[in-house]
């Protein structure tokens, strides 16, 4: 047999798979601490989610003030941003500029996708292998790879024969994709599709929708950032940012909560409330009561207020009820839109419904429903991702005894603090399946986690400690926290991504855990007990 001759052999002390925000803090928190690292990235660039999703309308739905790394003072108070919510350019334009100025580039491998890492027994380190060859030995072995990097594409018939372009949102080609003139189906209605749809429908000659869930969404209301807020923001950006720290998603402190319940409200408090969230914009349009995501009853009547909306703003009414979403709000991930419902009021955009009339298959033209046929010169998919696993899963990672992370996660996956898994020792994944990640601002989780693991790799050194791995009883208990926490709530009641709804065949877990503080603090108490929940060897 041919034996694989690897281009490059490198033995460094921690290998980060990843140069999103995650692996580029990792990297840098880790060399600044010391230790040799090598970032192996399969793009060709850094930013992670933000350099893979150039999809037209690309945007952020945290306030940029707060979706930006706080590590460094200098770092926070030098980047300018431009909008209340940062577009896809400006924020892949600022993970360049973070990777400039700390020299990140020199230990990222781009275009290297790694195929496989294994952990030696015998040595206790990970080997790391890509299709580049590159082939990296470390003592610790950190995915850093993203909770939504691993695209979904529905398996259709007849996608081989279609003539026109196929393309993903989550895929987008780096040079564009030229919409002008054209016929363009878009197959989806998640965040994707709701930020990307008013801006094709501009673009191009006809759009049709091809809808399985009607959507609720709010506006964004996103506006030029006013240059007075900046500066006060900023002159106690500290402050501001231990506040949203506190956060139970670790975002918009300066935003009231309700702490009352919809019901003890009276009518018109409602309306003017709904109304009011409505009028102001983003996704804390779910704060105007305590108990819209904890109560089914109570979560009618915000759905209500969204429904009544699109009956005002969508002219057709027969189009407006295919927009009205049935299910609960908020238990799907909420969406904030620029003018999605309206864009449904334009001549050139026509909504398939498919729950109604299912899609049977590609052709070469377009798309084949059960009542019609469609024509399309240009195929979106914005169909979301396999999210939290699939990238993780994509890597053939094998611990002790050769066991397979695909084997252990079979039946969905099972971690410690959504960092750790028993049988992978010296393996760390940074906002991991088990914790808050998702379900909080993801670069503020993505901090917590780099500086959580670094520390950890320190003390590992500190006290002469050569491997680190969750025990079976600590991981048992954690899923069964996030799971109760989970079910204390409406978030599992609907086919959402954060339960693997969206990829058919998929176990059905709840993934993300609620609730930053409290989790904070639980990974905090686990490292001042010298790693409770968790084995350690010592070097010998
Ligand atoms: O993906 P999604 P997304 N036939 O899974 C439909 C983040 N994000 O890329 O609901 C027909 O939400 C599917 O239908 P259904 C954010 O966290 C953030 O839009 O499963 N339709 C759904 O409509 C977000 O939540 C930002 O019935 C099919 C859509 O495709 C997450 O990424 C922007 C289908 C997928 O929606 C994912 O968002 C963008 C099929 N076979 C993304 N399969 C911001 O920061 C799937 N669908 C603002």
């Amino acid at each position: 047999m041919a034996q694989k001759v690897l281009q490059d052999e490198q033995e460094k002390d921690v290998v980060v798979v990843g140069a999103g925000f995650a692996g580029m803090y990792m990297l840098h928190r880790l060399r600044k601490m010391g230790y040799e690292v090598r970032v192996i990235e399969a793009g060709s660039g850094v930013g992670g989610t933000w350099y893979w999703n150039r999809y037209p309308g690309a945007r952020c739905d945290v306030e940029s003030l707060e979706y930006s790394y706080s590590f460094d003072e200098a770092l926070q108070q030098e980047w300018e941003w431009t909008e209340r919510y940062s577009g896809q350019p400006e924020i892949l334009k600022y993970a360049n500029h973070v990777a400039d100025r700390f020299d990140l580039r020199k230990d990222i491998s781009f275009n290297t996708r790694v195929l496989s890492a294994v952990f030696n027994e015998t040595t206790d380190k990970w080997v790391v292998e890509s299709d580049s060859g590159e082939s990296v030995t470390a003592r610790f072995f950190v995915m850093a790879t993203g909770c939504l990097s691993s695209t979904n594409t529905p398996d259709m018939d007849g996608i081989e024969d279609f003539r026109g372009e196929v393309v993903h949102t989550g895929q987008w080609p780096k040079e564009g994709v030229d919409l002008a003139g054209k016929r363009v189906g878009i197959i989806g209605t998640g965040s994707s599709a709701v930020q990307a749809i008013p801006v094709i429908a501009r673009e191009c000659a006809e759009l049709t929708v091809f809808q399985r869930t009607a959507q609720y969404t709010v506006p964004a209301r996103n506006e030029k950032l006013d240059p007075v807020r900046v500066r006060e923001t900023k002159d106690r950006y500290k402050e501001f940012r231990d506040e949203n720290f506190a956060m139970p998603a670790a975002l918009g402190a300066n935003l009231p909560q309700s702490k009352e319940s919809v019901h003890e409200a009276s009518a018109e408090d409602r309306a003017t409330s709904f109304e009011s969230w409505w009028e102001s914009g983003g996704t804390s349009f779910m704060r105007s009561y305590a108990d819209l995501i904890l109560d089914e009853s109570a979560n009618v009547y915000a759905a209500e207020f969204v429904r009544s909306k699109i009956e005002d703003i969508v002219t057709d009414p027969e189009m407006a009820r295919k927009l009205s979403p049935e299910h609960i709000i908020g238990c799907k991930r909420l969406v904030i839109d620029s003018g999605y419902y309206e864009t449904f009021n334009r001549p050139n955009v026509h909504l398939v419904d498919v729950s109604e009339d299912n899609i049977e298959r590609v052709t070469s033209e377009g798309l084949k429903t059960a009542d019609n046929a469609y024509e399309v010169d240009v195929l979106i998919f914005a169909t979301g991702f396999d999210a939290m696993t699939g990238s993780i899963l994509k890597v053939d990672i094998r611990g002790r005894s050769n066991l397979s992370i695909r084997d252990k996660w079979s039946a969905g996956p099972r971690t410690y603090l959504g960092l750790s898994v028993p049988g992978f020792p010296n393996m760390f994944m940074v906002s991991g399946p088990g914790s808050p990640s998702v379900l909080t601002n993801m670069i503020v989780s993505i901090q917590q986690h780099v500086e959580w693991i670094s520390d950890c790799i320190a003390w590992m050194d500190e006290t002469a400690h050569k491997t680190i791995e969750a025990t079976v009883s600590a991981e048992t208990d954690w899923v069964e926290h996030v799971n109760a926490i989970a079910h204390k709530t409406l978030f599992p009641s609907c086919n959402s991504w954060y339960l693997g709804a969206n990829v058919p065949g998929k176990t059905r877990v709840f993934m993300p855990l609620l609730g930053f503080p409290g989790y904070v603090r639980r990974c905090d108490k686990v490292a001042s007990e010298n790693y409770d929940g968790f084995t350690l060897v010592a070097n010998r």
